[in-house]
């Protein structure tokens, strides 16, 4: 194999001739912008041979190839992780401190394509790099969004969301490739006409279309020549707007046109685990889907006569339900386009679609209106029904003596479409994504479908990538891990169980330590710089960084640090080691009580740390724009990682593992992957605490759960409470708290009160931190525990999630690239 040899002064000379070529400047001119754009340009070269090398090898050996079709891809900073996947990190940063300028602070300067919320669009892209780096065919099918996730401001303690534009500058490693462009019809009805042959045919008339247009971003696998593509779709009018259409007459129907390609493309909705159901939304899900499917069965028909053969050369993925409808457009591109019957569409689709459930939360399941659906796909709404009718005359053949089976089960029932149902009817697989999570998918909330498909269900723990979660965001750790036990974890995560032996000893200990000081230096010089806030590099670091959720329970998390403010002011001589809790999450911006949370620990940050008379024993620190770039910076820094969701509502968490990468203990509910990582790593070397998901589930179960019977019995708790409403912490506007207070207390204001169980959990979340601050007390003994944490971390890479994907669902084939193979 002939791998790139790293030449320096060839690189060198190509960023000084991108500079020049772009900007018309010296590099000693160039602004840091221009040099990031310049150095990009030059690592592209490099990847844009490998990835003809690649799509040379596919149009070779026709292998069969994934497509993974999700809403989101949250990739976060290519040009670090594509230097590293590239081997050449650490000679492009000698190269370019030659030239006088610092790798770090260019890197700095690309925006983080935020294309997703969270969790689900951070898996997409995880799965994405361990697909290009085990060599397999795979493409990322999602929607190009002009602007992304909101960045996220503080002022005055409140969130302010800006927009995103993250192609204000142009995005270099984005390719446009216009030739690939499809139609993709909105609108209009259908009618049904009789062919020459007899046969009916359905005909979509008086629609208005939006072209798509895709945009290739590389995926680049980690020394091996793979790279694969993430394929994102922009909208463009079909009839540009001025002329042709002005001399048709054809005005409003070109306006018309023009706005829809602007508005569908335009903004990612900024939701996590919640669906907002507006039309637009819709509208960009069959956009998508649309056109990849499109694309897709395009390439298989250049190599294939027979359609049939559809299942043994492409894998369709979905994303949670957001990309359904791929299910009921690829039925219409059969029976439609490639004129098959009902039965054989049907034998092809249930082959080729696979479904992955990331969610029990009721207000993240899809419903679409069946007016909104048919109006707006009025074809794809035929094909839904057709395939819904015939699944209710299974359902009755399967329960005939259970007429609630149907109104439990079926694809459209009072008046709505619900987009699960049709996942599951045809889907060949359906996982969940930690074992608790399939578990209860398979006992409770699915259990009506797992007793009828019992086959398809199945269990894919989720994974993260070390590549960038080790030896991109901690390169000490990184490079310690490898002195001592070698550089096979970076491509097989379980080699990390070698480290295990040097738990004890305490030279490893030490040195583990001091590294994870220096990252926490690191940060402390970030929020410095960001927050202005000092913090101590010798306290704790107690870190909560996700997306702001009720169920996520960051207001567990400050309603403890607000109780332990109190034991310090009440006992100031009492036993303590200093605690920095750090905090970072973006709410939607429409949550009011997510966006209340935030207030909150902004302003118990405010009183804490301004707190003379507490000796900075506490600090409370919020992290702006948490996103991928700082969170890497973050997990490097953290000793403690907190997981408290209540039990049952977190499917999986991918945070949890990320922190355990990096040498940090989990504080956690037995909740979704929790419980793998407690089982990985062992009790002494986690604190868990709470009610188990069983527990929860049987009180939801019997609406037996009141927390007002905690709040009279628990004077601490009693305490804290009445301080979110009595001006402690908003002594100008007292009353600001009053709807967090309420949410725990008040039954009149949501369904029941405290649905999250967070004062039910309280106080075994108190004894749990004093665990923490027990162990912690004994470094060396907390050395060994997070030494052990990572040595422990190999199952949760997303190679092995992926390898798992491979051999249960997809069944797919590495491939292999050489460079040379055109010569
Ligand atoms: O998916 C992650 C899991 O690790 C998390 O536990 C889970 O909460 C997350 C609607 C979602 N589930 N559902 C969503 C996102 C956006 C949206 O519009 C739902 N996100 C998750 C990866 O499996």
């Amino acid at each position: 194999m002939k791998n790139i040899v790293f030449n320096k002064d060839a690189f060198k000379k190509s960023v000084s001739d991108n500079v020049k070529n772009l900007y018309r400047k010296t590099l000693t001119e160039a602004s840091r912008q221009e040099i990031f754009q310049a150095v990009s340009y030059t690592v592209k070269d490099v990847i844009i041979d490998q990835w003809i090398a690649t799509q040379h090898v596919l149009d070779r050996d026709d292998p069969k190839i994934l497509y993974y079709m999700s809403m989101e891809f949250l990739m976060g900073r290519a040009l670090g992780n594509n230097l590293i996947n590239l081997t050449c990190y650490n000679e492009v940063k000698e190269a370019l401190a030659e030239m006088g300028v610092d790798l770090n602070l260019i890197e700095d300067e690309e925006p983080d394509p935020a294309l997703g919320n969270g969790g689900l669009g951070r898996l997409a892209a995880c799965f994405m790099e361990s697909l290009a780096t085990l060599g397999y065919p795979a493409y990322g099918c999602g929607i190009r969004y002009h602007y992304g996730m909101f960045r996220q401001k503080i002022k005055d303690g409140f969130q302010i969301e800006e927009p995103d534009d993250w192609l204000k500058n142009g995005y270099p490693f984005e390719l446009k490739r216009p030739e690939h462009s499809y139609e993709v019809k909105f609108g209009g009805y259908v009618s049904a006409r009789t062919d020459e042959t007899g046969r009916t045919r359905f005909v979509h008339e008086n629609y208005q279309s939006v072209m798509a247009i895709p945009y290739d971003m590389p995926i680049i696998g980690y020394n091996n020549n793979v790279v694969n593509t993430l394929m994102i779709w922009d909208a463009e009018p079909k009839q540009s707007f001025e002329l042709d259409a002005f001399d048709k007459g054809d005005y409003k129907k070109a306006v018309e046109q023009q706005n829809l390609a602007r508005n569908l493309v335009e903004v990612l909705y900024p939701n996590d685990n919640h669906i907002a159901g507006k039309e637009l939304r819709l509208k960009q899900q069959y956009f998508f889907v649309s056109a990849s499917l499109q694309r897709a069965v395009d390439r298989f028909k250049k190599n294939h006569a027979d359609i049939s053969m559809l299942p043994e050369k492409v894998a369709i993925q979905m994303n949670d339900t957001h990309p359904t409808v791929a299910v009921a457009e690829l039925m219409r591109i059969l029976l439609d386009d490639e004129g098959l019957s009902w039965d054989e569409a049907w034998s092809i689709t249930t082959k080729t679609c696979a479904y992955t459930n990331h969610t029990i939360m009721a207000e993240a399941l899809e419903k679409w209106p069946i007016e909104i659906f048919s109006r707006l796909l009025p074809r794809i709404y035929q094909i839904v029904e057709e395939i819904n009718r015939r699944f209710i005359l299974k359902i009755q053949e399967e329960f005939p003596n259970d007429g609630d089976k149907i109104r439990k089960m079926a694809i459209i029932y009072d008046g709505q479409v619900k987009m699960a149902h049709l996942a599951i009817a045809a889907s060949y697989s359906v996982n969940g994504v930690a074992r608790l999570h399939t578990e209860i998918l398979k006992k409770r909330e699915l259990n009506d479908f797992y007793q009828m498909f019992p086959q398809k269900f199945n269990n894919k723990t989720n994974g993260i990538t070390q590549r960038r979660f080790l030896m991109h965001g901690n390169p000490l750790l990184a490079s310690w891990v490898t002195e001592h036990i070698g550089a096979d974890w970076i491509t097989n995560l379980s080699y990390m169980s070698k480290l295990a032996i040097y738990a004890d000893d305490e030279k490893m200990q030490q040195e583990f330590m001091n590294i994870k000081y220096q990252n926490k230096l690191r940060l402390a010089k970030y929020i410095q710089q960001h927050n202005g806030v000092e913090v101590d590099p010798r306290s704790i670091f107690d870190v909560q960084v996700k997306r702001l959720h009720e169920y996520k329970r960051q207001l567990l998390n400050i309603l403890h640090v607000m109780y332990l403010y109190n034991e310090l002011k009440e006992h100031p001589d009492m036993e303590f080691i200093p605690r920095t809790f750090i905090f970072g999450a973006k709410a939607a911006a429409g949550y009011r009580n997510a966006k209340l949370t935030i207030k909150l620990i902004n302003s118990v940050a405010d009183v804490i740390n301004n707190d003379k008379s507490i000796d900075g024993k506490i600090k409370v620190v919020f992290i702006e724009d948490y996103k991928v770039s700082n969170a890497e910076l973050i997990f490097a820094a953290a000793d403690v990682s907190e997981q408290i969701s209540t039990a049952s509502k977190e499917a999986s968490g991918t945070g949890n593992m990320k922190f355990m990468l990096n040498g940090a203990l989990t504080l956690g509910t037995m909740d979704g992957a929790n419980v793998e990582i407690a089982e990985e790593v062992g009790k002494d070397n986690i604190f868990i605490f709470g009610m188990s998901a069983d527990e929860v589930i049987e009180h939801e179960k019997k609406r037996d759960y009141d927390p007002m019977q905690i709040f009279n019995q628990d004077q601490d708790v009693r305490k804290v409470l009445m301080q979110l409403i009595n001006g402690m912490y908003s002594p100008n506007d007292p009353e600001l708290f009053r709807d967090l207070y309420n949410s725990l207390l008040n039954t009149q204001c949501t369904q029941y009160a405290d649905t999250y169980f967070i004062l039910a959990d309280f106080r075994s979340y108190v004894e749990a931190q004093k665990r923490v601050m027990e162990a912690y007390k004994d470094e060396k003994n907390w050395a060994k525990s997070a030494i052990l944490n990572v040595a422990h971390s190999g199952k949760f890479s997303s190679d092995r999630t992926i390898q798992e994907y491979v051999d249960d669902i997809w069944h797919l084939n590495r491939i292999k690239v050489d460079l040379d193979i055109d010569e």
